[in-house]
């Protein structure tokens, strides 16, 4: 019963959330109309909203109750869909379903997808630079962009999923697995996270504490994410399933097993959640989050 009312919590403050970064959406207009069809297509196409639920959440458990938090929530989802977009192409994992829907490259070409990546990508650093007329602390904000973009880039998602690139279909050994989960899923949450704990007004130690959680969390979503491409179906999830299987990818699943990945799924996610206890504050519905997150069926 306390589970389910969590899980109806977490379907409403998807909703909120959703809101909210589509607030930010450039207007689909003007020459360059179809790129930014494309980029609205994508982002409007639905998803849990996990990464800017789990930065307000995190800012409200550091005490935070401004605004300025919102340009972060919708730039951190603009960055996770570009992500999706350019991992959907051809060159990368060729699939044809995402969040349910035809994949922006199926649906606009695979040019105009390239550039609804790009697109988004950069505009995710405009919407989070409207951030810095919304505060009084202008030198958080600007860390905050810092963090976005160092765990985006090539020391964060991008060079996570470069590795995993250029080592599908051959074998990997488990500690290049876990730096590619650790940077190519865990950044973005790490980031997502950290930015709420910043603006929030966490302190460095603090800020180190939910960078691991964040981390831990990364790791437990990503052997899920990889359970459920192998046991779930394409109608729950709403992206084809066996992907990694198709693309010849090594996994946590492959690598360890099942029943061990379920056990390290658990185990790392206990560890997130001692991170959080750690912290100063309380945030009942975001140690359910996590919990959520990591048992969840889509
Ligand atoms: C955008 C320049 C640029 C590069 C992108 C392709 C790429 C580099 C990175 C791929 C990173 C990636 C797709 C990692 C997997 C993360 C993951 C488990 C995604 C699924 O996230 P959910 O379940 O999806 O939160 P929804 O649809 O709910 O938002």
């Amino acid at each position: 019963m306390r589970n389910m009312n969590y899980k109806d919590m977490f379907s409403a403050r998807t909703e909120e959330v959703r809101l909210v970064v589509e607030s930010y959406l450039p207007p689909v207009e003007g020459h360059q109309s179809t790129v930014l069809a494309a980029m609205d297509y994508s982002v409007r196409a639905g998803g849990k909203r996990l990464r800017p639920m789990l930065m307000e959440e995190t800012y409200r458990l550091f005490g935070g109750q401004g605004k300025e938090i919102e340009p972060f929530m919708a730039a951190i989802e603009m960055i996770h869909t570009s992500s999706l977009i350019h991992d959907d192409l051809p060159c990368m994992d060729n699939d044809t379903l995402r969040r349910g829907l035809p994949t922006a490259w199926v649906k606009f070409g695979y040019d105009m997808a390239v550039l609804a990546g790009d697109g988004l990508l950069i505009y995710s650093m405009e919407t989070a630079a409207k951030a810095l007329s919304m505060t009084d602390r202008p030198d958080l904000v600007a860390r905050c962009m810092g963090i976005l973009a160092e765990k985006t880039g090539i020391f964060g998602m991008i060079g996570g999923q470069t590795v995993d690139v250029e080592l599908a279909g051959k074998p990997v050994p488990r500690e290049k697995l876990d730096f590619i989960y650790r940077l190519k899923t865990g950044a973005l949450l790490e980031a997502a996270m950290m930015i709420g704990a910043v603006l929030g007004g966490g302190d460095e130690k603090q800020l180190k504490l939910v960078e691991k959680m964040a981390s831990c969390l990364g790791l437990a979503f990503q052997i899920q994410d990889d359970i459920l491409d192998m046991t779930s179906s394409a109608e729950v999830l709403g992206k084809h399933v066996h992907s990694d299987e198709k693309n010849h990818k090594t996994t946590y699943v492959t690598l360890e097993g099942i029943e061990k990945a379920k056990q390290d799924v658990e185990r790392i996610s206990v560890e997130a959640i001692s991170c959080l206890h750690e912290l100063p504050g309380q945030n009942e519905f975001l140690e359910a989050l996590i919990r959520i997150l990591v048992n969840r069926e889509k």
